[in-house]
């Protein structure tokens, strides 16, 4: 009998015990999807953005332009204002970030935020300085992308803004030329013959972007190029990236006699050219 009412006991424990984790199950659940159907914040809205300029000489500026490291590398100074709109108010907007973008790359070099200067009923106006450093090889249009982000971490449309950047361009030069004043054709099978460009610029060598020879004797002369990427066998260069241009040529018996004109060239991203003539006498 005692036994017997333990268990009725332990049967009303557990009933109640049950009603209770089902009633809080169900509260739980309610509660949920009504936090959501009454909440109608919404995205904030990025209306205006603007950069105190939209271009700069980095020789040419002092004032926004700070040189560094002996003038390769370059500290800019912007001065950026945005303004975003909320229908929950200007005071729910609570951060406006940025992101630099490099030219010609989708990572973003910098990223921080803006400092909020005023509110109105509906709307914030965030502005700070912007201080970044620009390398003297990487000249371009640089991109500014903003967003705002209200106190709900929604996060607006983002805002787009261009900047160029540009600079005084030094025509790149060819040092020197190595290769064989002489080349003996192979009477039987090929062989490699090593070509060298030391080339040179003060913008930088990451300005050069491209060393190429022609075989100017040739009745259809062609770029070939050199290459500085330390890829030895493919091309018989040491080290990527030291100013050395390298590139094995390949001759054999279908290769013509005579003394040719091979003419170098170094061509900067702007386009400036430097050449040089390399004469060698080809025979059997
Ligand atoms: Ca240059
Ligand atoms: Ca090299």
């Amino acid at each position: 009998m005692k036994n017997i009412l333990h268990v009725k006991h332990l049967f009303y424990f557990l009933n109640i015990a049950f009603l209770g984790i089902f009633l809080l199950f169900f509260a739980g659940c309610e509660k949920t999807p009504s936090g959501i159907i009454d909440d109608n914040s919404m995205p904030p809205f990025l209306s205006f953005a603007q950069l105190n300029r939209d271009s700069l000489n980095i020789d040419e500026d002092s004032l926004y332009v700070i040189p560094l490291d002996s003038g390769k590398k370059f500290f800019l100074t912007l001065f950026a204002t945005a303004t975003a709109h909320d229908t929950d108010g200007g005071n729910s907007i609570s951060f406006l970030h940025y992101k630099i973008f490099k030219p010609n790359t989708s990572a973003s070099m910098q990223s921080g935020k803006l400092k909020r200067t005023s509110v109105a009923n509906s709307s914030a106006t965030f502005s700070d300085s912007i201080v970044f450093v620009v390398q003297r090889t990487e000249p371009g249009f640089y991109q500014f992308q903003f967003t705002a982000e209200d106190n709900k971490h929604w996060i607006s449309n983002a805002f787009l803004l261009s900047f160029l950047v540009t600079r005084r361009n030094s025509t790149p030069n060819i040092d020197t030329v190595v290769t064989p004043d002489s080349i003996q054709i192979p009477s039987a099978g090929a062989k490699f013959i090593l070509f060298t460009a030391t080339v040179s610029d003060s913008d930088g060598i990451g300005d050069i972007a491209n060393v190429f020879f022609k075989n100017l004797t040739s009745s259809n002369p062609t770029n070939i190029p050199l290459f500085d990427d330390g890829l030895t066998s493919e091309h018989g260069d040491q080290l990527a990236g030291d100013g050395i241009f390298s590139r094995m040529l390949f001759i054999d018996s279908s290769n013509t006699p005579g003394d040719k004109e091979f003419r170098f060239y170094a061509k900067d991203k702007s386009n400036a050219i430097d050449s040089l003539s390399k004469f060698i006498s080809i025979h059997y």
